[in-house]
Formats: structure tokens, C-alpha cells, sequence
């Protein structure tokens, strides 16, 4: 095992530290210190040692002269810092002492610092275990993305509805990020493309400038920190003084306001379509700035453009940032005389794309007029790649089409790999979206199956269960994660089992009394925690948890002195503020809570909670505290999903579909630990071709007529009828997402769950084999697939630690 690189100081030491921070950076004495104080105190004290760590990779890596990766994202989903920059110091213990020493609750302190938000979900999230990979495994990266003044909005339910306010983790000082007022780029929009002395040049309309804000990130043990690179947008002048001395104040500010409107939010949509023009600017804004950032950094140390692609790898998070193909294009041609086949080559070798889904909803196309608008010089550069690809590949599949421009086309055209994110989401984009792509450039297409860290997602999140592996396998399985198997030949061990239950009801009494805490929610610990979170769509079907929970309701009602296995469902996830089915069903899971959980025949039974604002801190109290792990998307639809293994990494068997990664979850912890049912997506595809499948469905089912008669005459909506119609109503007419056809093959194996739940022993196996079998998704295995298969990239780690002689 590799050792830590930080000595760590003295909890002595650490504390005057966090005093003389509190004192100094914070103007405050320990007497009237708030915890924010405190939590500032505690961050800047853990920052002063991430900083040395951080110029040292940066230095290794100007020394190697090799590969950098630039991921390009437009959603880093980071979540809170403090933790996890405690934790990859090797410095938790130490920090704990000293606030506890200092008079002060750890845990509150920790939970002072607000999430940071610059994402929507799955796709925002995997960057950021994508970063803490690159980092831990000392390959030399940048993240790239946008400084989101506005993260996800914050949810709030009244009266059972979503509301969305702002959400507004600047108003407070970031101590992570460090303001690089002297990296700025001009962005440049609009305008018109003319020919001058056989150049071509474009002249924009408007221009605003890329302001960059670097955080380190730091890996595991703190032996590599890479960047996390942010832009924000500024103007190319802050203040009109004309306009000021004129007195029309308004107007002094304008160009400010206009340019900042850039980076002020984040779009809160995931796998949904978001044509706006501003989307499309914050998409090129952020791509240029990093293009123009990594080629100022190429040329400046002396390189050769030609010669790009060997220090250059950089990954397109899904399509959002594909105008890179067409704006390295441009950088090459019209600042660096690049001719357009030698620029289109360049670029290619450079540039790979992830597709994350293949909802068409998803794909992003932009209207051809719009976007001659908005980037003039990059549409005629589109129509010369577009030119290029027929010349290679033939006119059957397009980049301009229906008077659109389709952006997973050009990034795939642009791109020399193209990666999906599990086995079979791959085989899908072969298969369908991509087809004739694929057939054009064989081989092009491979797959990446996601991953996530161990690192947040169990050592830190899962306190409990740590201190059990520690002390069953050894510390060496944090960035090791194959390890987990050593648990293996202790699931027979009855002492194990009895420390490896203790541990997960340890979470479950910490997430009640959170519940009670924030909420005022009592939970039964003893219950059966069966957990749904994720963003809230139609194609997860959260509705069909909900139909299957009003079913078991009418059941328990029916017998109540039946031998039922008390759970407690738990929801969480927002909806995209535009989406009104989602918000139906939000509404819905609400409705149906309050009237249940006033049961009192069956209140011991059955108890559904959902806690609001779902985010990145609330995942890290919920998915230790899960028994069951709820993934039951239409099997076709979910790329891959992360959650699941979230889950199952934290001894919570899956009740799930075959899709996404859940298949590879499934071969992993084996068919007997997995609760498997539904339609597959082949099924799923003949089932929808056949007239009424959905009529056909419920007309077979009384158990899930019955639950819909429910729901549209009223009952969970205080009798008014009109509340459920349409989300009924849809089920019978389109049914796109088979809720209805999946339904009774559902129920039936949650009975099957509250059976083997019920023999706490054999429960309990199931959960620590789903532990130890998980191991291969770890995001450090994901980004070593593709450094290896996609990247050429070296992790520079024995390098330095031979030339620290620690190796
Ligand atoms: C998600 C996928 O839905 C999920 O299955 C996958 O695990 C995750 O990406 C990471 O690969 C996606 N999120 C988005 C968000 C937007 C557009 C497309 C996708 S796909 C805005």
C-alpha cells in the first residue's frame, strides 16, 4: 500500500491553526464564532495543506512533457468539500480532535458547509468522481466547466407540490476555489463571416470573457491534486461611465448584467430538451474558453501543433460541449493556418465522446437558423466537416437534417472514440441511435462502464461499515477496490454478520434521527428501508413504486393481521421545473403519504417518506441507511445509472430491471442476491408495436385496477377527482414507459423482498456478498479503461514516488 505523502500535524497543532484562521481570515474570537466561522476556520486550515500537494503535481506535470486529459463538462455535481479533504489528507481523526477540542460538534460543522450544486444528477456526478479518479490515480488532468452562480434549484413541497427556489452557494465566501483574474479569454458571439484577401474572418457581434476559478482536487492520501478549471462569464468592459455621468444608472451597468447572464444558472433539466439560445452560449462559451486555455498552454511550453494529439486527450460529457470538433477547427484554420482536412484530422485525434443516453428528447439539435445566428463562422465550419465525413463515409447519415443541426452526430463524426456507459447501454447505441455511424467507422464505437468512488461512497459516507472492512481485510482497499472480495470468506461467519447488520442499523437510527431533526419525521429503524433516489422521470417510474406501495396498502387493509414486513419507502429526487408529468408524480407520492401514514390499520406496516431537497449530502445519509435499492427503469432507457451501485457497494440489494448497469451488477453479486424482474429491452420494444398493450395490462391485473380507480376518484387528493385524471388517464393511452405491463411482475417481487427480508440472517449474507462483489465499480477501474482504451494517458504516480524514494 502507498502511504500517505502529508505528515499530518498534531491535533495541538491543527487546532491553533483553525484559531489563528478563525482570528485572522475571519476577524472573529472563539467566543462569538458561529459555526460558519467554525467551518471556515476548519476549511482554510485543511486547504493550507492541500496547496503544496497541488503545485507539486503541477510542476511533475510540466516535467513530463506527456498526455494531459481535459474533461469537458457542462456539470461538476461536487457536493460538500470539507470531508472529503480531511479524509484524502489522511487527516479525519486529527480535524474531529481539534473542533472537538475547540468546544464545537464535528458533524455540525461538517454539515455547515453548503452543497456545491453544478449539476443535475447521474451525468454531474460521474465527472466528479471522474475528477477524484484522475486524481487519485496521478494521471495529470484538467476539469473543465461553468462557474454556475445558481446551482440546482432547491425544492421545497407545499402542500405536497414541488416549488423551486434559488439556490445560492456564492452568497457565502467558496474557500476552495482560487480566482485566476489573469486567465481570461474572449468569447465571441454573433456577427457575420466575411472573406478578406482569401481569408475568411469572422466578425462577432457581441463578446463577453471567460474568467477562469481553479479548485484543487485532491486524490486519495494526497499523493496527486489535478484542477478543476470553472469560468465565469464577465464583460469585456465592467461599467459604462458615459451612461453614469449621463445619471441613467441602469444603463451603466447593462454590458455587466448581459455577460453575466452567461454563468448565472444552471439548467435544471436532466434528459430533457433544453433549446434555448442561452443554452447554446453557455455550451460554446465554455468550450472555447477551455480550447483556448489548453492550446495557450501547449504552445507555450513549446510544442508544435501538429503534434497536439500527443499531449492533448480531451473527453466530451455527452453532447453538451461538442462544438469543440467545429471550434478546435476554427483555432487551427484561422489563428494557426491550419488547411481544413489537416485542421478536421488534428482536431479528431484529439476529441472522444461519452453518450449518456439515447432518449431522443435528450439528443441535442439546434435549429439551423439559430445557430447561424448565434456562431456563424462554426456553421460553415460544420458544413466542411459535414462535407469530409460524405466524402469518407457516404451521404447516409447527416449533420444538418430537417432544418437542424444534430449535435451527437457531429460529436461522433468528430470524434475518434465514442464510449456508452455500461455494457448494454453500448450495444444499444451500436444497435440503434448510432447505427449506420457505426457501420461507417467500425470500431469507433466502444464502452466505459461508469463507476464511482470509494472514497465519498463508502469510506466517508459509511463510517460504520469502514471500521468492519478495516478491520476484516486491512486499509488497503480504498484505491483498491477489488479487495472488497477478501469479505467474501466471512459471509459465513456469524460474527461477521452480526457486526455487518450492526453497522447498517447503526445508518438507519442516524438517518431517523435526521428525519425527526429536519423534518420532525419518526421512522422505525426496525422497518425495511426501501429507498428510491434519483431525478424524477417518467422512464424510472417512481409512479410504479407508488402504484405497487397503494396496492401492498390495499392489502395490509385487507389483513391485517397478516405477517407483513414493516417498511418504510423512501423517495427523493426533484423534477425539472418545466416537466408537469414529473411534478404530477411528486404531487402524487405526497398525496398518498399523508392519507397512508394516517392509517392506523396499517401504520406499523407501511410508511412512505419523502424528505425534500434531495442533493449529493442527503445520497450520503440515505444510501448507507438502505436495505433495498430500488432500480427499476424501462429496460432500455437508463444508460447506466450510478446509484445502483452506490447502493449495492453499501450492502443494499437491488430490486431492479435489466438495464443499464444494473445487468453488470447483477452477473457481479450473482442472480440469487438480486431481486431481477420486468421486461428486458427487447421485450420492451416488441411489447410497445402490439395494439392497447396497456389496456390489455391493467385489464388483466384487478390488483392494479383497483389502485388506479383509487387514484382517480380522489382518494389521496382530498376527493377532487380532476387532480390524477390526465397521469391516469396517460397510463391507459400511452403508456410509453410500461408501467403497467412491468407492474404485476413488480409486486411480485417485492413479496418476494419481504420474504427473504424477514430471515434477517439470510438478509443480512445477501447484503455483505452485494458489498463484497462490487468492487470492479469503482470509478478508479472506469478511468483506467479509458486512459488505457481511449486517453493514452500515463498516471505519473511512480514517478514521483521514485523520485521521493517512497515507492
Ligand atoms: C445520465 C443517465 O441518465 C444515467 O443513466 C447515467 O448513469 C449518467 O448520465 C452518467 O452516465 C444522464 N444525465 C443527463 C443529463 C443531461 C442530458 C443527458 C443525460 S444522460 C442534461
Amino acid at each position: 500500500m502507498t502511504t500517505p505523502r502529508i505528515s499530518a500535524p498534531s491535533v495541538e497543532a491543527f487546532s491553533a491553526a483553525i484559531l489563528r484562521h478563525l482570528k485572522l481570515s475571519l476577524g472573529k474570537d472563539p467566543e462569538h464564532a458561529s459555526l460558519y466561522d467554525w467551518r471556515m476556520s476548519l476549511a482554510l486550515s485543511l486547504r493550507d495543506h492541500v496547496v503544496e500537494p497541488w503545485f507539486e503535481s503541477t510542476r511533475k506535470t510540466y516535467e513530463a512533457r506527456g498526455k494531459r486529459v481535459y474533461y469537458l463538462s457542462m456539470e461538476f455535481l461536487i457536493g460538500r468539500l470539507v470531508e472529503d479533504v480531511a479524509v484524502n489528507l489522511g487527516f479525519e481523526d486529527i480535524a474531529e480532535e481539534a473542533i472537538t477540542a475547540l468546544g464545537q460538534n464535528y458533524g455540525d460543522v461538517v454539515a455547515n458547509e453548503p452543497d456545491a450544486a453544478l449539476g443535475n444528477g447521474g451525468l454531474g456526478r460521474l465527472a466528479a468522481c471522474f475528477m477524484d479518479s484522475l486524481s487519485t490515480l496521478g494521471i495529470p488532468a484538467y476539469g473543465y466547466g461553468i462557474r454556475y452562480e445558481h446551482g440546482l434549484f432547491e425544492q421545497h413541497f407545499e402542500e405536497g407540490a414541488q416549488i423551486e427556489t434559488a439556490e445560492t452557494w456564492l452568497s457565502q465566501a467558496h474557500v476552495w476555489e482560487f480566482e485566476r483574474p489573469e486567465v481570461t479569454y474572449p468569447i465571441h458571439f454573433g456577427g457575420h463571416v466575411a472573406v478578406e484577401d482569401g481569408k475568411t474572418v469572422w466578425h462577432a457581434g457581441e463578446t463577453v470573457m471567460a474568467s477562469a476559478y481553479d479548485t484543487p482536487v485532491l486524490g486519495w492520501q494526497g499523493r496527486w491534486a489535478n484542477t478543476l478549471r470553472l469560468w465565469a462569464a464577465k464583460p469585456t468592459t465592467n461599467f459604462d461611465l458615459e451612461s453614469f455621468n449621463r445619471g441613467d444608472y441602469i444603463a451603466a451597468s447593462a454590458p455587466e448584467a448581459l455577460a453575466r447572464t452567461i454563468s448565472r444558472v444552471l439548467y435544471p433539466d436532466d434528459t430533457t430538451d433544453v433549446g434555448k439560445e442561452l443554452r447554446l452560449k453557455q455550451e460554446y462559451f465554455f468550450t472555447s474558453a477551455s480550447l483556448q486555455d489548453l492550446l495557450r498552454r501547449f504552445l507555450s511550453e513549446g510544442g508544435a501543433l501538429k503534434d497536439l494529439p500527443d499531449h492533448v486527450a480531451i473527453q466530451l460529457n455527452d453532447t453538451h460541449p461538442a462544438i469543440a470538433g467545429p471550434e478546435l477547427v476554427r483555432l487551427l484554420m484561422d489563428e494557426h493556418q491550419f488547411e481544413v482536412a489537416q485542421a478536421i484530422t488534428t482536431a479528431r485525434a484529439c476529441l472522444a465522446y461519452t453518450n449518456h443516453t439515447l432518449l431522443p428528447e435528450a439528443l441535442e439539435r439546434w435549429p439551423e437558423d439559430l445557430f447561424a445566428r448565434v456562431l456563424p463562422r462554426h456553421y460553415r465550419i460544420i458544413q466542411l466537416i459535414e462535407a469530409a465525413h460524405f466524402a469518407t463515409a457516404g451521404e447516409t447519415v447527416r449533420i444538418f437534417e430537417h432544418g437542424e443541426v444534430k449535435m451527437g452526430e457531429l460529436a461522433f463524426v468528430m470524434a475518434h472514440h465514442v464510449n456508452g456507459v455500461s455494457a448494454l447501454h453500448s450495444e444499444l447505441v451500436k444497435e440503434t441511435v448510432f447505427s449506420d455511424l457505426n457501420a461507417a467507422y467500425p470500431g469507433r464505437i466502444i464502452n466505459q462502464t461508469n463507476g464511482i468512488t470509494p472514497r465519498r461512497w463508502l469510506y466517508t459516507c459509511n463510517r460504520p461499515l469502514r471500521g468492519l472492512i478495516n478491520d476484516t481485510i486491512g486499509t488497503a482497499w480504498p484505491d483498491n477496490l477489488d479487495q472488497l472480495s477478501g469479505l467474501t470468506a466471512h459471509v459465513e461467519d456469524s460474527a461477521f454478520l452480526d457486526r455487518f447488520q450492526a453497522a447498517k442499523d447503526a445508518n438507519k437510527a442516524r438517518l431517523a434521527d435526521w428525519l425527526k431533526a429536519r423534518d420532525g419525521v419518526s421512522v422505525d429503524p426496525a422497518a425495511m428501508f426501501d429507498v428510491q433516489i434519483k431525478r424524477i422521470h417518467e422512464y424510472k417510474r417512481q409512479l410504479m413504486n407508488l402504484l405497487e406501495t397503494v396496492a401492498l396498502w390495499n392489502d395490509i387493509r385487507a389483513n391485517p393481521n397478516g405477517a407483513w414486513t414493516p417498511r418504510v419507502k423512501l423517495f427523493g429526487g426533484k423534477a425539472a421545473p418545466g416537466y408537469v408529468v414529473a411534478k404530477e408524480i411528486i404531487h402524487l407520492i405526497n398525496d398518498a403519504a399523508r392519507v397512508i401514514n394516517a392509517d392506523p390499520v396499517t401504520r406499523e406496516f407501511l410508511q412512505i417518506v419523502y424528505p425534500e431537497n434531495y442533493n449529493v449530502s442527503m445520497a450520503e445519509m440515505l444510501i448507507p441507511a438502505a436495505d433495498l435499492s430500488e432500480q427499476i427503469s424501462t429496460a432500455g432507457k437508463e444508460a447506466s445509472g450510478t446509484g445502483n451501485m452506490k447502493f449495492a457497494l453499501n450492502g443494499a440489494p437491488t430490486i431492479g430491471t435489466l438495464d443499464g448497469a444494473n445487468v453488470e451488477i447483477r452477473d457481479c453479486v450473482g442472480a440469487e442476491n438480486f431481486f431481477l424482474f420486468g421486461l428486458t429491452a427487447a421485450e420492451v420494444t416488441a411489447r410497445r408495436a402490439e395494439p392497447d398493450y396497456a389496456r390489455t395490462a391493467i385489464a388483466a391485473s384487478p390488483r392494479l385496477s383497483e389502485v388506479l380507480d383509487q387514484i382517480r376518484s380522489g382518494l389521496f387528493s382530498g376527493g377532487d377527482r380532476d387532480r390524477y385524471v390526465n397521469l391516469v388517464n396517460g397510463l391507459y393511452d400511452h403508456d410509453y414507459f410500461l408501467v403497467t405491463c412491468d407492474f404485476d411482475a413488480y409486486f411480485a417481487a417485492q413479496r418476494q423482498v419481504d420474504t427473504a427480508f424477514a430471515d434477517s440472517r439470510t438478509w443480512t449474507r445477501m447484503a455483505a456478498l452485494n458489498t463484497a462483489r462490487v468492487g470492479w465499480f469503482s470509478s478508479d477501474r472506469t478511468i483506467s479503461g479509458y486512459a488505457k482504451d481511449i486517453w493514452q494517458a500515463q498516471s505519473l504516480l511512480e514517478q514521483r514516488d521514485a523520485d521521493q524514494n517512497v515507492a
